[in-house]
């Protein structure tokens, strides 16, 4: 066997070791995003921060499990009357996939406390000094 034979079959030999490593890096890859689900829905009032609009929002991936902790509020838009906003959440997994869902929250007015009766004052004589 010549060398130049030889330095065929090497270099064959480790082109298709390359092929077959490239081939196991892009498929064990993650690339399936994770999965939104809502399962309540918050008690949201007028004001209230992100952290409300994130009770109940669950994120889940084929790799990595339990990815809830990503979730985040990407955006919020108020409906014309106000009366709901449409939240739009955003969430990952740990190779980066990116999944985002929404849902419409109803906004509560803030509850104004109750008007306490004006204390009565003692009436005052102004003419008494
Ligand atoms: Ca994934």
């Amino acid at each position: 066997m010549n060398n130049r034979i030889k330095l065929e079959i090497i270099l064959s030999v480790l082109l298709a070791g390359m092929i077959g490593l490239a081939y196991f890096v892009t498929t064990s890859k993650d690339r399936t995003h994770p999965v939104i689900t809502f399962t309540e829905d918050p008690v949201y009032y007028e004001g209230d921060g992100n952290d409300v609009l994130l009770t109940g929002v669950q994120a889940s991936d084929d790799i990595d499990g339990d990815v809830t902790a990503s979730v985040v509020v990407d955006h919020i838009v108020e409906s014309a009357d106000g009366a709901s906003i449409t939240v739009y959440y955003a969430a990952k997994d740990n190779s980066n996939n990116v999944v985002k869902s929404s849902r419409v929250v109803v906004v509560h007015k803030a509850e104004t406390p109750p008007v306490a009766p004006a204390p009565q004052l003692p009436e005052q004589n102004p003419d008494e000094e």
